[in-house]
């Protein structure tokens, strides 16, 4: 409970901090009576140390183009199959929308048009699939901490779950939905992007078409494709199997960091 409610609160000192992540950050946030408390657990002072002091932001490696995969796998689904999403694709997902809702101040829905409008990052980064196969490819979209500051973020903000088009699995009561989520201090880093291009094209369907979420330094099932909806959430137990995905409700690790 401490430990989430701490990580909550070093981000937003760093966030505060003008992208101080650095010492300043630090200081700001240590003020806080919470954090002392924790930081004077062992608990606390390994969770400081591995995610906010020793690599606070840590980046994934970037690559050349000459290093760009000739084929990069498609990987589970590669065409969702339900009307509403072919509805989408023919029409070249002019009318589709991001919904963003949740624990923020606006709640708000963007075409495809809209984040291609906002400031970009480019990255080329290596994907690893827990299948063994690895791919290195080009990914342009918009930085998701640049807009979760747009919408604002209540106080009680601690995951991003990020909703699909597809159902993985076929199922009666919709549990076999493609859903993923991330805490804030991973929503925040400098490379988790919303992605809408690939190797330098629109994003293709198989790639997970109209936008995807690339968080590079997390397994390949992390990267949530075919996304419709990010709800901000202080938990993500009562979704579906609760364990805050479809391959962690399978038994797969939450935090799939690398
Ligand atoms: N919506 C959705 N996202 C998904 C998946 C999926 O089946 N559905 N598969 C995941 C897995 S296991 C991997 S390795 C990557 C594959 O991405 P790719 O198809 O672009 O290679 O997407 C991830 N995101
Ligand atoms: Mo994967």
């Amino acid at each position: 409970m401490t430990g989430f409610l701490t990580r909550r609160r070093f981000l937003i000192g760093s966030a505060v901090g003008v992208g101080a992540v650095g010492l300043s950050g630090c200081d700001d946030v240590v003020q806080s009576e919470d954090v002392q408390k924790v930081l004077n657990a062992a608990e606390g002072l390994t969770m400081r140390a591995q995610r906010l002091i020793v690599s606070p932001q840590k980046l994934a490696r970037e690559f050349t183009e000459a290093d760009l995969s000739p084929v990069f796998r498609s990987n589970g689904t590669s065409n969702p199959d339900n009307e509403a999403y072919a509805r989408l694709s023919e029409d070249g997902f002019l009318n589709w929308r991001l919904k963003i809702d949740g624990l923020v101040d606006r709640p708000m829905e963007l075409s495809l048009a809209d984040l291609k409008k906002l400031p970009s990052r480019t990255q080329i980064t290596r994907h690893d699939c827990v299948e063994g196969w690895s791919a290195i490819g080009k990914w342009t979209g918009v930085p998701l901490g640049q807009l979760l500051q747009s919408v604002g973020l209540k106080p009680e903000a601690r995951y991003a779950v990020f909703y699909c088009a597809d159902e993985l699995e076929q199922t009666l009561d919709g549990s076999g939905r493609y859903y993923e989520s991330i805490d804030l201090i991973d929503a925040f880093h400098p490379q988790t992007i919303l992605a809408y291009g690939m190797n330098g094209k629109d994003l293709d369907i198989a790639h997970g078409a109209p936008l995807r979420l690339r968080v590079e330094r997390h397994l390949g099932y992390k990267h949530a494709k075919y996304l419709m909806r990010i709800e901000i959430k202080d938990t993500f137990a009562g979704l579906w199997g609760g364990k805050g995905g479809f391959w962690e409700d399978r038994g797969y690790e939450w935090y799939a960091g690398i």
